[in-house]
């Protein structure tokens, strides 16, 4: 009886599946590859969500629908999609395309497997090994351990975890009744995720102690000191310190080997979120920036930012070599970790994290690297510093830009001040009005879908623009763009 049925669309038809994945990935490259990097298309196409979700017709049918509606679908998601690939997207930590990158990407999706055992991820668990062994040499270690994580607020939290249960390995069984109240500590320009992990791993906002920053956005080590102490004098155990190299707004590397040597003093696990700074060990120009990284004993760095790797690909980086991970999330699932398989079962690397199915992140990286060798990917590293200090050098020469600070990284923090604001510095409301000024350009550039760049209020200082330089194909044009967009946006104001 159910052989009568038709099959649903495409299923065992060999010649339309491949035609429709030919059609798709045609206009995949005209109209995200060719069109989406072309600096003369929009960055983006702005619509209300009510008219999106029209434009879209979002619902779903019992009815299936012709591979030319299908085709028609596809294009549409991609027109009012962002086009993080654009010369003109400044707006995140991420951006661009890197082919080979791409490449890897493709290949990851269409092969579908998850990387949890060697006999369904054989590639994958040697080609992960490899490069997770190459980013640890890259840190300074020769040995230790590892795991590509959804994310570099994922890998701060196992962090966290590991570091938990290091020194209370009791709390895998019992759990919160294994602790005393413990304490870490991060800057007040760390990543949120910090606080997110405390409150996910069931210790709490509260055990995170904020230290200072200074005015440059570094940790102060002697304020780590000083509130391991009040610490210690409330009643809380430390455990964890997490420096921050490459901190998201203002681009603020911590003093490591300082903040180690205060770790050293208490015995405290050192975790160095180098998310967004991780990729400038690429360079031997700059990695001076991240001195004493090797001292740390986690460490989170995610290629998909810097390396435009393409999302998502965060590395937890681990100097343990006793099986710490695998002992700390491992479960030993009978149908999946047979011990008396055929082969080395250490291969099988499903049990070292808590996730279950997990994709495969390395092989985008490992391709991208294979094609550009280290040299190419210093050389990236060394171009956005490049184009960095031009921008810098572009908003000092201007009137009405105004840098925030001086950059040490590729986080370029500046304020447009508008001819109605020039001079007026001393005026009560000059810094409630300058802050007005941000959110109206960037509605302005978004509807127009001219360039995405992103803002926000720090500390006392008003809204600001935060220009961040990574995208690998960007030049001069694109930053002087950037500049005579925003004064031709904020010329009325
Ligand atoms: N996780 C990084 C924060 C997002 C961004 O500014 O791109």
């Amino acid at each position: 009886m159910a052989d009568s049925k038709p099959l649903p669309a495409l299923d065992g038809d060999r010649v339309a599946v491949e035609t429709l994945l030919q059609d798709v990935f045609d206009i995949v490259v005209s109209e995200v590859i060719r069109k989406g990097t072309s600096a003369s298309e929009k960055v983006c196409e702005w619509k209300e969500p009510e008219e999106l979700k029209q434009l879209l017709d979002l619902e779903l049918q019992s009815q299936g629908e012709p591979q030319e509606r299908i085709l028609e679908r596809c294009r549409a998601v991609i027109r009012y999609s962002v086009k993080t690939c654009h010369p003109r997207f400044f707006n995140q930590l991420f951006s661009g395309l890197d082919a080979h990158a791409l490449a890897g990407r493709i290949i990851t999706e269409s092969l579908n497997t998850s990387q949890y055992t060697y006999e369904i991820a054989p590639v994958f668990v040697l080609m992960e090994e490899e490069v997770l062994k190459k980013l640890r040499a890259m840190v300074g270690w020769s040995s230790g351990d590892g795991v590509f994580c959804p994310g570099g607020s994922i890998s701060n939290m196992y962090a966290i975890n590991l570091a938990r249960y290091q020194r209370y390995p009791d709390c895998k069984q019992r759990g919160l009744r294994a602790l005393p109240p413990l304490a870490l500590f991060t800057s007040q320009e760390c990543h949120y995720s910090v606080k997110k992990g405390a409150a996910f791993l069931g210790l709490g906002t509260d055990s995170v102690r904020v230290v200072k920053a200074d005015e440059r956005g570094k940790m102060i080590p002697e304020d780590l000191e000083r509130q391991i102490s009040l610490a210690e004098a409330e009643g809380s155990v430390p455990f964890l310190v997490s420096a921050t190299s490459g901190t998201t707004v203002l681009g603020a590397f911590d003093p490591l080997d300082a903040i180690a040597d205060v770790c050293q003093r208490h015995g405290l696990w050192l975790h160095v979120d180098a998310a967004w700074g991780g990729s400038v060990l690429m360079s031997r120009t700059y990695r001076h920036l991240l001195d004493g990284i090797q001292r740390a004993d986690s460490v989170t760095w995610n290629p998909h930012k810097l390396l435009a790797v393409g999302l998502q690909c965060s590395a937890l980086l681990l100097r343990d070599t006793s099986n710490l991970l695998k002992r700390c999330h491992g479960s030993q699932a009978s149908y999946l970790f047979q011990q008396d398989k055929f082969y080395d079962v250490t291969l099988d690397t499903g049990d070292k994290v808590v996730q279950c199915g997990r994709r495969v992140d390395c092989l985008k990286l490992w391709l991208m690297w294979k094609a550009q060798g280290g040299q190419g990917l210093e050389r990236r590293i060394d171009q956005a510093f490049a184009l960095t200090r031009y921008l810098v050098e572009e908003i000092k020469k201007r009137e009405g830009f105004e840098l925030v600070m001086e950059p040490e990284f590729v986080n370029v923090c500046f304020w447009f001040v508008p001819p109605s604001l020039r001079g007026k510095k001393d005026a009560p409301d000059y810094s409630e009005r300058l802050s007005r000024v941000a959110p109206i350009l960037k509605e302005r550039m978004v509807k127009n879908g001219s360039m995405m760049i992103g803002y926000q209020p720090h500390g006392t200082r008003a809204n600001f623009f935060r220009m961040i330089v990574a995208n690998p194909t960007l030049a001069r044009v694109d930053i002087d763009f950037l500049l005579d967009e925003l004064e031709r946006l904020g010329q009325d104001l």
